[in-house]
Formats: C-alpha cells, structure tokens, sequence
C-alpha cells in the first residue's frame, strides 16, 4: 500500500489559471471537456505537468489547439505527465466517464437520477484529469449541457448564461469569480424545486439564497433557510466576514457519503441535514441543522477563501470550522445554562469517539503525518480535537485577541494554500505572544493527562496546585514534550462559594475562574489568603483537551455536583457519581450476576434527586446530567470492555434510579409535555428531554403507567420528537408493544427516507427479548426489507454502522454471529463503497480492549478481512493498521 508522508510535501510545477469546463451530461456516458491554461511556476523543480485521474475514460488531448503526439506525455497509475511545459499553454483534454455506475458517490454520480458531485478529498480526478491537489487554485467557467427534462443546472459562482440548443437540450453557463482548488469544484443537474430568499449584507449588496430539493420536500427547507441567514449574519457580527457571492446555493441530497460539503457558492447537503418539519425532524435534528448549515458556510471564508497547502492540514479548515460552528451555535442559544448543555454534549462526543481514536491503532495527530488514504482521515481528531485546539487560542487570548489572530491569518493567505504552522503564527504575532511550544499539539498525538494534586495549609492560609502532565509515549514516535495546557480553574469554599483567586505574589484576587498555563511536566501554583477548607473545580468549561486526574472522594464530588458554580463542571462531577455508581454494580454483578440486591449508595440518589427537582437549572440542563453516561462512555471507563455486564449494570442501575424517584419522574412527564403545535426551541426541547429521560427510567423500572405513556406519546404524539422517544424507549427496553409500534411505524414512514433512517436506527439498538429472535438475525432481516438498500449510506450508518458502535452485547455476542455479519457486510460494501466500507470497518478497531473471548473473536474477523485481495485502499488502510 503506498503512504503519503507530510514531509515529502513539494510544490507543484505549474499553476492552472483557468479552466473551462464542458459538461455533456448523459447518465452513462457523460462527456467532459476540459481547457486549461498552465503556467510554469517560478523556481520550479522541473517541467513536468502532473496530472491526477481515476476511472476515466481518455478520448483526446491537445495541445496549444493542435492534437497531441503520444511522445509529449505518459501515463502510469492514474497520472497524466506532460514531460515539458516550459511556457503557458492552453491543454485541452477531452474524457468519458460513467455517473450512472458510480456507486463510490465520489466524482459525478446519480442520486434518484440527478446529477450529483463529490469531490472532496480526491473526486476532481474521476471526473477529469487534473492536477488534484489543494494547492492548485484556477478559476473555474463550466458549461452544462443535459437532457431537457434537467430543470436545473447548477455549478459553482454567478450563472452568465442558460437556454436551450439547438438540439433540444438546455445548457447553462457558470462562471466563478474566485480561484478555488479542485476539491471545491461542484456541479448539480436534475429535477429540484427551490426555495429562494434574499439577504442585505453589511457592505449593502443583497445576496440571493437557494435551497434546492427534490419535489415535495419545499416545505420543509424553512428552518434551514432561516439558520443559513443567521450563519450570514453572526460571520458579520462576530468576525466582520461577509459574504463574497452574489448567490449561495445548497443542494439536498439523499445519497451522500458523509454531512454536507462546502463547494464554493454551491454547498451540498445529506438530506438530513437540510429537511425539516415536525413531521420528519426531530429537536435534535433540528439542532444538528444549524450546527451543519453553519459549518458549511462557514468554510466560505476558512476552507475556500482560504484552503489547505496539503491534505495533512485539514485541521487547518476542519478544526477551526468545527470551532467557529460551536461558537455560532452556542451564541445561538440565549441563556448561559444552554449553552453549557452544548457544551456537554460535545465533550461527551469527544470524550466517547475522540479519546478512544487517540489510545486505538488509528491515533494520530492532528495535522497527520501520514496516510494512506485520505478519506480515513476525516476525523475525530482532524475535526473534533482540532476544534478543542482552535478553541484553547480563544481561551488563552480572550474573543477579541482570537478574532485579531483569524483576521491576520486571512489577510495574509486569502486567495491562497495555507498550513497549520501559518495560522499558529498568525495567532501569535497578532497577540504578540511565544506560540512555538504549541506548535506540539499539531505534532502530538495521544491524549494528554493532568494529574493534580492539591494542598491547604491552614495556618498559612494557602492552597498550592500542583500539575503534573504525562503524554503517552506512542509506537515510531518520539518522546512526547510536555504541551501548553490553559487548564481553567476555581475554587469552591466550605459553604460552596466560589473564592477570590490570588496568586504568591498578586497584590490583588484576579476573579473568581482563572485559566493557568501549562508548560512544563511539573508546576507548582500557590493561592493565598485561603482561609477555609477549599476545594478544587479542575478544567472549568473543558478548557483543554486533556484529561484531569484528582483523587476526589465521593464526597467531594457529590459536593461539587450540588455547589459548583461552573455547571459545565457540576455535569462532570455527577457523571463521575454515577460511573463510580455503575462501577459498583459491575463488580457486584460479576461476583453475583443478580442485581435485584443492589441499590445505588443513597448519596447518589438523594444528589439525583435534588438536581431532577431543582427548577433553578433548566430542563435540559438537568436531561442532560441525569442521564445515565452512555455504554460507549462506561467502556472508557473500564479496564477491560464487557459489554454484557456493562448493559446489566446500567439497566439495573436505571431500574433502580426508576422505582426509588419514581414520583419525581411522574411528575416530570407530566409538567414537561409540551401542549399545542410543535414547534422547535430550545427550551421546549429541553422540556421534551427531560420528559423522556424521566420516561426511560420509569419504564426501566417497569412502572406500568410509564408503559401506558410511551404507548400515549407515540400514538397521539403531534411530532417525530415525541414519536420517535416513545418508539426509542419501547424497543430498547424490549416492551411487548414495540412491534406493533414498529409495524405502524413502518407503513407511516415508509415514504419518507428521512424517518426509514430513524426507523431503522431504532431497530440497531434493540434490546432482545428471551424466546424471540435475536437482534443479530432481526438486523439481518431488515437488510432484506424492501425499505432497507445497501448502497445507500445513510441506511448502512443507521443500521450498520448504529449496530456495530453501539449495540453492545446484542453486537458483542459471544457465538460470534455479530461479528460474522460485520465480515459479510465490510466486505460487500467495500465492493462499490470504500469510504463506507472503510468507516464502517473501523467499529472493530478497539478489539484490544474487550474481554478475551470477544477480543480473539473480533481480531480473527479483522484478520479475515485484511487477509482478502482486492481490498480498497481505504479498507486496507484500517484493517491493517487495527491488527498491526
Ligand atoms: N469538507 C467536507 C468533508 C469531506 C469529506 C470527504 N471524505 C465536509 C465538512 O467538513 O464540512
Ligand atoms: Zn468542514
């Protein structure tokens, strides 16, 4: 397999300063025309024009207008070398390709038979030939020609000119303005309606806004309409960037590989990012919309205003992206309690998919240093981390300080290929700050830990903190150097209160959160005037990506999760309750495999209780902390992962939490259940949470009229939130009514793609029931349902992918049958879908750390795939290095 190392990094020879691009589209045999002018680079290292391509058919290349001589250029393994272009010269190259059998969805394909691109990492080759590269920048003029029934023709900028041929077709001309790199390259051809708006922008211009779906779904672009003009409006507001189009269009797609796509003017969106109505999204969906359609629009200035020099600096466009998306979100919520509550939930999502990439055989830094197939490296790390790294600017520099950095940074490289290192300098030298030793975390991979160890004495009256901060050494790396850490701390007093901060040596207290800086592996900071018994609240906020070890006792910690004025870091003490609660039942059920005994210590349910009741913290903040923490955040908490007894456990555990506050949580269904027309709000979303999360716990503790309720809400239920969480709680936890519910559900749904998905996610996380089939062979059959196909990757991720992340035991069987399904599917996708197949694959990567029946069993599977030919790149890749 061949790696692409970061450090052979060479510039290109040549520029393409223009491309014109003729599309005759047939779905096929789809023909491409392509002119370019190349320019010979300054200082290059020689004249050699490299071109990229994959599945394409070559019908005739000229040169400067005249056919080319074979002599002129080679060919070998997907690449095009013209051997001498010395001057600018205008390459006209003329290729075939077929949409229609692409089920890669990469380069031009066909969804319900329109014309769709994907060409981010590397789809611009299979379209053409072509210097596929990040850091060839050309301006783009693309003609379309299709069969008349095309009512629409898009592609990227300002449409010049559209009409009908000579021969009946129509045609439509695009020509845009910026020089972008192939990637970003998008074409849509079909049948779609629209629906249009129009915006006032701060320099006065007004820019037209198109939200393109296919027929029937008008009515549900609303919500997305509305998020895409606040996205528009808080870029003004909070970085001064405004839109640089004169139109900005988003095309609704079902069958697409990942979120959404950023192509310049014209961005492309998976369906369930952009559809919304109360009858197909539910509030988190509705939530998960604007994050998307901000974090897309967002890349106009940070991705496509500026680009990535090389693929190894994705983080460069994703982290900061990833970054500017949770802080528009976040701004979009009015109080500070909403805010934390999305706070936690993309902790949580990085401490569950993050860390574990970061310790599995597929760790690697943020900016990577080698792949060998991009497309497994759009990641938690790449994205996510990255995020946390963009963030740690802000916290270090304060929001003024980050907003100097990011303007520098693009005033220095608009128009052009940027790298990590260049917005790292950029940050330091707007805020005139030493940044070199943060350069480590671009470097480093791996989590890093802070151990903290604190001291009061008394009689002097201070509080030292010590830090201590260790980094996994990894396999090929070199020793890991201690990183800057903004680590944001208080400190809580016997009463619960937070106190003044002053350091040796302040003449004053300096607020009452302070964000200390990390740089070495031990420091030691000393508080003064501390004349009470003071407690520890570590790495408010989630400061930095890192994890904190104090040796807190129980006490402490129900301490915490009552007082602490960071509610971000109140959420964390009670998650660290309750997987010190549910650690106990796990030992406790591997010594008696009877939970019926247990009982939860009466601190955690008396500190449960007192938070579900206290009508000071919003509903959705106190959904939000009582949830149980996930499996997948237990398996991260466990030595050895068994996934069976972690199920029992919890379900014990929520069992228990049921029958002791049971009165409490009838009380919440009731005053949460939203009366009227559905309409999507935080706040109401919050309530609708919390309505559900007291549901669950009563229906796991088998309470009969929590039964009755689930049955009530899905039945009578004006929206999908309400549907879909009773449908959700029924099937879960095994209840005698769910088939009915999913019978009904079934037929209701089955017109909708949206809600097959959701019906289909469902069934992935089904509990079994004794006596009845096992969920295994349940999955199975619902591949074979008409509702269900396996080339479409929505389907496979709601089914598949849902199954084998998060279906614990009913996955982790140990007669393997789970496994042997992962096999058979990995490999049949991988036929036509590797960037599937591979994402799919990767559900096993962690098999080091599950109990060793399992382990041995989910090593041979990985071992039997890598052992088959004809893998794809992408497939190999992660096999390969899970087994390695
Ligand atoms: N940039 C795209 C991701 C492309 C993934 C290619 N395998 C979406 C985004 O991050 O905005
Ligand atoms: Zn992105």
């Amino acid at each position: 397999q061949t790696v692409v190392y970061r450090k052979d990094y060479k510039a290109p020879n040549h520029d393409v300063e223009t491309i014109n691009l003729v599309f005759d589209l047939i779905p096929d045999r789809t023909i491409v025309t392509s002119t370019m002018h190349v320019v010979p680079r300054e200082g290059r290292e020689s004249d050699e024009f490299e071109l990229n391509g994959e599945s394409l058919q070559l019908v005739s290349i000229k040169i400067n207008g005249q056919p080319s001589l074979t002599n002129q250029y080679a060919m070998n393994a997907g690449k095009l070398i013209f051997h001498s272009i010395k001057e600018p010269t205008d390459i006209e190259i003329v290729t075939r390709i077929n949409p229609k059998a692409n089920l890669e969805l990469s380069g031009l394909y066909l969804s319900n038979n329109n014309f769709i691109t994907q060409c981010e990492a590397e789809g611009f080759r299979r379209i053409t030939y072509f210097p596929n590269r990040p850091d060839v920048l050309a301006k783009y003029t693309v003609t379309l020609h299709a069969p008349k029934e095309c009512k629409v023709l898009l592609s990227n900028g300002n449409l010049v000119d559209q009409g009908v041929l000579p021969d009946g077709r129509k045609y439509a001309i695009w020509h845009d303005p910026f020089p972008k790199p192939s990637y970003l390259f998008a074409l849509v051809a079909g049948n779609f309606t629209v629906n249009e708006d129009k915006i006032e922008l701060n320099n006065d211009k007004t820019a037209l806004l198109q939200i393109y779906t296919e027929p029937g779904n008008e009515n549900k672009t609303v919500h997305a309409m509305d998020c895409l003009k606040k996205a528009i409006r808080w870029d003004e507001v909070r970085y001064g960037l405004t839109l640089d189009l004169e139109r900005f269009m988003i095309v609704a797609t079902n069958d697409f590989n990942m979120g959404a796509m950023e192509n310049k003017g014209l961005n492309i969106f998976n369906a369930k990012y952009v559809l919304a109505d109360d009858g197909v999204a539910t509030d988190s969906d509705y939530a998960a919309i604007e994050s998307v359609i901000g974090h897309e629009y967002f890349h106009n200035w940070t991705g496509d205003r500026v680009t990535c020099r090389d693929w190894f600096q994705l983080s460069l466009k994703e982290g900061l992206t990833v970054f500017r998306e949770q802080e528009f979100a976040s701004d979009m919520l009015g109080s500070e309690s909403a805010k934390v509550v999305k706070r936690i939930k993309d902790v949580r999502a990085l401490r569950t998919a993050q860390f574990p990439e970061d310790s599995g055989p597929m760790a690697h830094p943020i900016r990577p240093d080698s792949y060998s197939e991009i497309n497994n490296f759009y990641t938690m790390t790449v994205y996510e981390k990255g995020a946390e790294v963009v963030r740690m600017y802000q916290t270090m520099f304060g929001k003024e300080g980050f907003k100097k950095g990011l303007a520098e940074y693009l005033r220095r490289y608009d128009g052009s290929a940027a790298t990590c290192d260049d917005f790292r300098t950029a940050m330091a030298e707007a805020n005139d700050a030493d940044l070199s030793q943060f350069a480590l975390w671009y470097s480093q991979a791996g989590t890093p830990r802070v151990s903290v160890k604190t001291q009061w004495d008394e009689s002097k009256k201070t509080f030292t903190i010590t830090t201590r901060q260790s980094n996994r050494t990894l396999p090929g790396q070199p020793k890991p150097q201690p990183l800057m850490i903004p680590l944001a701390v208080g400190v809580l007093n016997d009463k619960g209160e937070d106190i003044p901060l002053q350091l040796e040596g302040e003449p004053l207290p300096v607020g009452t959160t302070r964000v200390l800086l990390l740089n070495q592996d031990v420091q030691t900071w000393t508080l003064v005037n501390v004349d009470r018994r003071p407690l520890l609240s570590l790495g408010r906020g989630f400061s930095a990506p890192v994890i904190c070890d104090m040796d807190l006792t129980r006490d402490q910690l129900v301490f915490l999760a009552k007082n602490d004025s960071d509610l971000f870091n109140r959420a964390e003490a009670f998650e660290k309750l309750s997987i010190l609660a549910i650690d106990a039942f796990i030992q406790e059920l591997r010594k008696t495999q009877n939970a019926n005994s247990l009982s939860p210590m009466e601190a955690y349910l008396a500190t449960f209780e007192e938070i579900l009741n206290d009508e000071r913290l919003s509903p959705a903040y106190r959904a939000e902390i009582l949830k149980l923490p996930s499996e997948q955040a237990i398996y991260e908490s466990q030595i050895i992962i068994e996934p069976a007894l972690i199920r029992a456990a919890c379900q014990a555990m929520q069992k228990k939490i049921g029958q002791r506050l049971k009165t409490s949580f009838e009380d919440k269904v009731k005053t949460c259940t939203t009366e009227g027309i559905y309409k999507y709000d935080p706040d109401l979303a919050g309530k609708r949470a919390l309505k559900f999360l007291s549901l669950s716990y009563l229906v796991a503790s088998g309470n009969p009229k929590g039964v009755q309720q689930t049955r009530n809400f899905f039945e009578k239920g004006n929206n999908i939130t309400d549907k879909l969480g009773a449908l959700s709680i029924a099937v879960h936890s095994g209840l005698p009514i769910r088939q009915e519910m999913l019978n009904k559900s079934s037929i209701a749904w089955a017109t909708e793609p949206l809600l097959i998905n959701k019906w289909l996610e469902v069934q992935a996380l089904a509990t079994s029931v004794h006596g009845e089939m096992p969920v295994v062979n349940k999955i199975r059959s619902l591949m074979m349902d008409p509702l269900f196909s396996i080339k479409n990757p929505n389907n496979v991720y709601s089914l598949l992918r849902t199954f084998f992340a998060k279906g614990g035991p009913e996955f982790h069987t140990l007669d393997g049958s789970g496994y042997q399904l992962w096999i058979e599917t990995v490999l049949n996708i991988d036929s036509f879908n590797p960037q599937v197949s591979a994402r799919l694959a990767r559900t096993l990567e962690n098999w080091r750390r599950y109990e060793p029946r399992l382990s041995s069993m989910m090593y041979k599977a990985l071992r039997y795939v890598s052992q088959q030919k004809n893998l794809s790149a992408d497939l190999r890749e992660i096999v390969d290095k899970a087994i390695n």
